[in-house]
């Protein structure tokens, strides 16, 4: 069963490929074998005769008069042909043409970036992660693919699609996965001495465990008030509401912003893991330079391992 767009897209250019070359075939090599056996060389016939329209060099050759058979093997060639290049051209419209990040669902247009020697997905909400890139079943998935330091090549093994990642130019790749679970992401261009390490994860998941998800990577914490020069605290409350709990272990990545201009921030994050299924908590402590009417937004980074998921293709998530 095909898992994704683009592996149905190839897997008929290459079976349209492949049943026309084994058609051709077999008609060339019947024939071949046909006039072998018709024109052998028999003890009876003088072999030395030259057949009386053999070529002579300098000398226009006689026509044969086998219009009718020249016109029928053009025409086939010509058919096969015009197949083979709609076909092509058809899949590289495809390829080339991806849904407008508008077009797509919220956090299904990810920026994807090399470094020397991860990948990093960021989404829209400012959520990012260097290992895993989920996504959500049966939508269309926008990749906007580019390099922070030298030429790397993005690739999907299982859904047979890659595109380059280059420093300063940005390559979009799109696909719509078919299946859930995991697949491996690749680099497929030497980059460096850790280039063979240079991997990450596809998790595909069932379309709500993937918007609870993705709603609650961000965390907003609005405290009610905010003075100058004076410490602040922030605090959020997450819990595992994942159907099975998959032995989360959160993570104390977590950063802080503010949407107000003229905020200077210090942090202190603290991450306290429950049990497998259970709560954390994350304090911000910040001081403002300036008053300003932006809240504070604490984004947390869960743990859980991406590579776990129940038999619908839940993987744990966290819940504030
Ligand atoms: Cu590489």
């Amino acid at each position: 069963m095909a898992v994704s767009s683009t592996q149905v897209q190839f897997d008929s250019l290459f079976g349209l490929f492949t049943y026309l070359a084994i058609v051709v075939s077999i008609i060339v090599f019947s024939l071949l074998i046909y006039f072998i056996i018709k024109y052998r060389d028999r003890p009876s016939s003088p072999s030395s005769r030259q057949p009386d329209d053999t070529p002579i060099l300098g000398r226009i050759p006689p026509s044969r008069g086998h219009a009718r058979t020249m016109v029928l093997t053009v025409s086939l060639s010509t058919i096969i042909l015009v197949a083979l290049i709609i076909g092509s051209f058809g899949a590289i419209d495809n390829i080339l043409s991806p849904p407008a990040p508008s077009q797509v669902c919220a956090g299904c247009s990810v920026l994807v970036t090399g470094h020397q020697f991860y990948w990093n997905f960021a989404y829209p909400n400012g959520h990012s992660d260097n290992l895993v890139l989920r996504v959500p079943l049966g939508n269309s998935i926008r990749l906007n693919v580019t390099s922070a330091d030298v030429f790397h090549d993005f690739g999907i093994i299982g859904l047979d699609i890659k595109t380059d990642a280059i420093p300063g130019r940005t390559n979009v790749m799109w696909f719509t996965t078919y299946q859930q679970g995991n697949f491996t992401i690749q680099c497929f261009e030497l980059c460096g001495t850790g280039h063979a390490t240079m991997k990450g994860i596809l998790n595909v998941v069932n379309q709500t465990t993937f918007q609870q998800w993705y709603t609650h990577t961000r965390i907003t914490c609005s405290p009610s008030s905010v003075a100058v020069n004076q410490t602040s605290q922030c605090t959020a409350v997450v819990s595992d509401t994942s159907p099975s709990g998959m032995g989360l272990t959160p993570k104390g990545n977590v950063t802080f912003s503010t949407p107000a201009l003229g905020y200077f921030n210090t942090r202190t994050c603290t991450l306290i893991a429950d049990t497998s299924k259970g709560t954390a908590s994350c304090s911000v402590l910040y001081t403002p330079t300036a008053a300003g009417t932006g809240s504070a937004r604490i984004t947390a980074v869960y743990g859980g391992d991406p590579t776990q998921s129940d038999s619908s293709g839940n993987t744990a998530i966290l819940i504030a």
